[in-house]
């Protein structure tokens, strides 16, 4: 437990992020497709070795989620993902859970799969080098919904998932999604995430999980995409720490933010409101869309413009670092870059 705790306490350091490249090989395929890439698996695996080689990725980021199919995956120097990651000074991560599937008896509702054959798998991918795992459950906003059903549902999963990386000396991220979208407002969505948090906690308990050696990756609180209300970071920071500062024990070892659909300079001015506010748990970003989709704008899936990716992924770690260290200007984001 020593050493996942150490691993856990590093994913949290107050001067680094973790990056989210774990997308499943379906939601990878829209993206590149959506940016006008074929969606092969040859440019799934060029475009993670262009964001995890990015010069001076080390100092802005921990480490590294990756899906299943990267994991398994060579850099064109034949070394394999998790090896190179070794050498470049990150963290390895993988995403274990299989995703969201429906919920039978609650229409529209959600839970994540992947815990059959779980044991083995986590064992596999500690021999391949994962230090850290990742589990994400989702929650929708909407009339109704989320049902304490679904609540009850993903939490649990999500502490037998934990106990299970526990189990095989990899520290589990857990990450309970309450999504952006709807018309909801900002009162809701920290219900919401208040009641999540409360229920997951209490599952958490129950298996005995150690709280020192797991990271929190939850949403931050803000009003729905289609709530047409305005909020400002510092409203935003304050009722996100709110929503958390009576559900997340002092012990757990942090909390890293996803950033949900957020635009990249509001995931980081975010941020950087959240960190000036004093809380018991250190709190840094993982974020997957706000990091990465600049840089597979700039990258086009073009061997001739990896450079190009890698300056946008620089400049996104290197504004979220400063956000982190409590200087982001968001006036001077196009200025910042990593090393
Ligand atoms: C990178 O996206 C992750 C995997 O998504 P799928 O399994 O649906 O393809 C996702 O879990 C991500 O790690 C989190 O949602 C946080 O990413 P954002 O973009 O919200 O920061």
């Amino acid at each position: 437990m020593k050493d996942m705790t150490k691993t856990a306490a590093t994913l949290v350091r107050s001067d680094r992020g973790i990056l989210a490249a774990d997308e499943s090989i379906s939601t990878m395929n829209k993206r590149l497709t959506a940016a006008g890439i074929p969606a092969a698996e040859e440019n799934r695996r060029a475009y993670r070795e262009m964001l995890v080689t990015t010069p001076g990725l080390n100092e802005g980021a921990s480490g590294v989620i990756l899906c299943d199919e990267t994991f398994r995956q060579r850099l064109r120097d034949g070394r394999a993902f998790p090896e190179a990651m070794a050498d470049l000074g990150l963290l390895a991560g993988i995403k274990v859970d299989t995703g969201a599937r429906p919920l039978a008896g609650a229409p529209g509702e959600t839970v994540t799969e992947g815990l059959d054959g779980l044991r083995e798998r986590l064992t596999e991918y500690a021999g391949l080098g994962a230090a850290f795992a990742k589990w994400r459950a989702v929650f929708r906003i909407g009339d109704g919904v989320p049902s304490w059903r679904s609540v009850r549902a993903d939490t649990h999963a999500l502490a037998r998932y934990a106990c299970l990386c526990h189990e095989a000396g990899i520290v589990p991220i857990v990450e309970p999604e309450v999504l952006m979208d709807g018309p909801h407002t900002l009162d809701q969505c920290s219900a919401v995430t208040a009641a999540v948090g409360l229920t997951l906690f209490s599952e958490l308990r129950d298996y005995e999980v150690a709280l020192d050696a797991i990271v929190l990756k939850p949403n931050m609180v803000v009003p729905g995409t289609e709530s047409g209300q305005a909020t400002g970071p510092h409203e935003i920071a304050a009722r996100t720490v709110d929503a958390f500062k009576d559900v997340v024990p002092e012990q757990t070892a942090g909390i890293a933010f996803l950033s949900g659909g957020q635009s990249p300079d509001a995931a980081a001015t975010n941020l950087a409101a959240l960190r000036k506010i004093k809380t018991p748990w250190p709190l840094t970003f993982s974020f997957g869309r706000a990091l990465v989709q600049p840089a597979l704008t700039a990258w086009r899936g073009d061997a001739g413009r990896v450079a190009d990716g890698q300056r946008a992924l620089s400049n996104r770690v290197a504004c979220n670092l400063a956000a982190l260290r409590g200087g982001y200007r968001p006036a001077d984001a196009k200025s910042y870059a990593l090393t």
